[in-house]
């Protein structure tokens, strides 16, 4: 059989539930997910296949970044644009529980410029009641075209398998890009970091997460089949130095615990995590 294969970008605000979704269709942990804001900040492939068709998920940060001037925040603003770019499908999705028509429609605007098919996915159905989102489907027929209107929880996995089965419908004729058993194009040591960058996310508050960089310095698989990892957590300003370690190093034991059980449980092993937060 010949090998057939999809590039979809999945976009929306911050926090709709794009990383969820990912992670739901590969079936494994390859983006973070965090009830906090801007938790998605590279670009993050997760990989589906199905028979002969293999589905490319790009992950991306959050909307907001979609117009960002600063230095950082460009970065991630050519990641998002990146996706779009590649992909033959864009799945815009939407947190159904918080749905505002402006905001969707400027966003609409920006994407409509690019001319590709555009699927809206209404995420978080688990948490309202479907004849709600009626309206908001009929007003954006009125002043958009748009290819197809989903609805999905990510978290609770409903409504996925339709979505896969309307997707495979657009599959190309296409080499794949990913092996049988890739699921994503992001190494250990990136999941890994990831894992101590949500814990991050987590417990320390404003803009300080953001401002934290997190280096591998040690990855290995000992002899136990335990994994040893040694991550450095790079600032910019020594004054944060204090408040990542907290009281009596109360706060920094907290990220490399909460961390160190996420990795754990990714990777089915014991892990021993060992963080130093150093000046850049
Ligand atoms: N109730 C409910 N919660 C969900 C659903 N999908 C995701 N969430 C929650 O929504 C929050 C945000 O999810 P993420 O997947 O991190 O959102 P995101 O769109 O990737 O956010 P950014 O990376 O910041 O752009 C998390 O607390 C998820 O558990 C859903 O279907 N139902
Ligand atoms: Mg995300």
């Amino acid at each position: 059989m010949s090998q057939k294969a999809l590039k979809i970008a999945i976009v929306g605000k911050t926090n709709a539930g794009k990383s969820t979704l990912v992670n739901k269709l590969v079936g494994e942990t390859v983006s973070i997910i965090n009830k906090k804001i801007n938790t998605t900040q590279e670009l993050i492939i997760g990989v589906t296949n199905v028979n002969n068709n293999q589905l490319i998920f790009y992950d991306t940060p959050g909307f907001n970044f979609i117009k960002s001037t600063n230095k950082i925040q460009k970065k991630i603003k050519i990641n998002l644009w990146q996706a779009i770019n590649e992909s033959e499908i864009i799945l815009f999705m939407i947190d159904s529980n918080k749905i505002n028509y402006r905001e969707i429609s400027n966003h609409l605007v920006l994407l409509k410029k690019i001319n590709k098919k555009i699927f809206i996915v209404f995420n978080k159905i688990d948490l309202i009641e479907k004849n709600n989102i009626l309206p908001v489907i009929k007003k954006i027929n009125q002043d958009f075209s748009i290819e197809h209107f989903l609805n999905i929880s990510a978290k609770n996995n409903l409504g996925i398998n339709n979505m896969l089965k309307i997707l495979l419908k657009y599959v190309k004729n296409k080499k794949w890009l990913f092996s049988k058993d890739e699921i994503t194009d992001k190494d250990n040591i990136f999941i890994t970091n990831e894992c101590t960058r949500n814990s991050i996310l987590y417990f320390l508050h404003k803009e300080l997460p953001y401002n934290i960089n997190i280096k591998n310095i040690g990855f290995k698989n000992l002899k136990n089949g335990d994994l040893k990892i040694k991550q450095t957590l790079q600032i910019g300003n020594l004054r944060y130095k204090k408040i990542i370690l907290g009281k009596k190093g109360e706060k920094i034991k907290k990220i490399r615990e909460l961390s160190q059980k996420q990795i754990s449980k990714i990777f089915n092993c014991k892990t021993h995590l060992y963080l130093e937060v150093v000046s850049q």
